[in-house]
């Protein structure tokens, strides 16, 4: 289940047509997240508004958007590259992981919708290894 080079090439190709509409789709993401699959609204219950389109949700899209940038730059080691974002997750906010499949999955939603002429079957394999691989390295600390 590894990143092979194509998949790293391919992902890095991709991530830079995104350019910016980063944001966006982060925004999307979680708005449809939330929406589609309301358990993961347990974690954000001191948020004051939830709904697409609100601060929180757009402020917070644009932090998880802007980690999984960064992470494209780390692909090479991104357990090491994501340790201090997997302890924050496993000891602090104690999401339970299989939250981060369902959040890589309205990732993948969200590019497909804006990106339909990029994102071709090919590049959709890749992007799902990267953000499995993502999830893989944010719940190592778990146990
Ligand atoms: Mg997490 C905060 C990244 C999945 C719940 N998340 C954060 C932060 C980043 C981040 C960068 C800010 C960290 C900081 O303040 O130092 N999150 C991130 C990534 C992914 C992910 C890259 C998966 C790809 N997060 C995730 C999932 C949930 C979750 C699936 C729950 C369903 N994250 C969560 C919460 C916070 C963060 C509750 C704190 C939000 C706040 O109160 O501002």
């Amino acid at each position: 289940m590894s990143l092979t080079a194509k998949d790293k090439a391919v992902v890095k190709a991709f991530w830079g047509k995104i350019g910016g509409k980063a944001d966006a789709i982060g925004h999307e993401a979680l708005a449809r997240m939330f929406l589609a699959y309301p358990q993961t609204k347990t974690y954000f219950a001191h948020w004051p508004d939830l709904s697409p389109g609100s601060e929180p949700v757009k402020k917070h899209g644009k932090t998880v958007i802007g980690a999984i940038s960064a992470a494209v730059e780390k692909m090479d080691d991104l357990v090491g590259g994501l340790s201090s974002l997997s302890d924050l997750h496993a000891f602090k906010l104690r999401v339970d992981p299989g939250n981060f499949k369902i959040l890589s999955h309205n990732i993948l939603v969200a590019l497909a919708v804006n990106f339909p002429g990029d994102f071709t079957p090919e590049v959709h394999v890749s992007v799902d290894k990267f953000l499995a691989a993502v999830s893989a390295a944010l719940a190592d600390k778990y146990r």
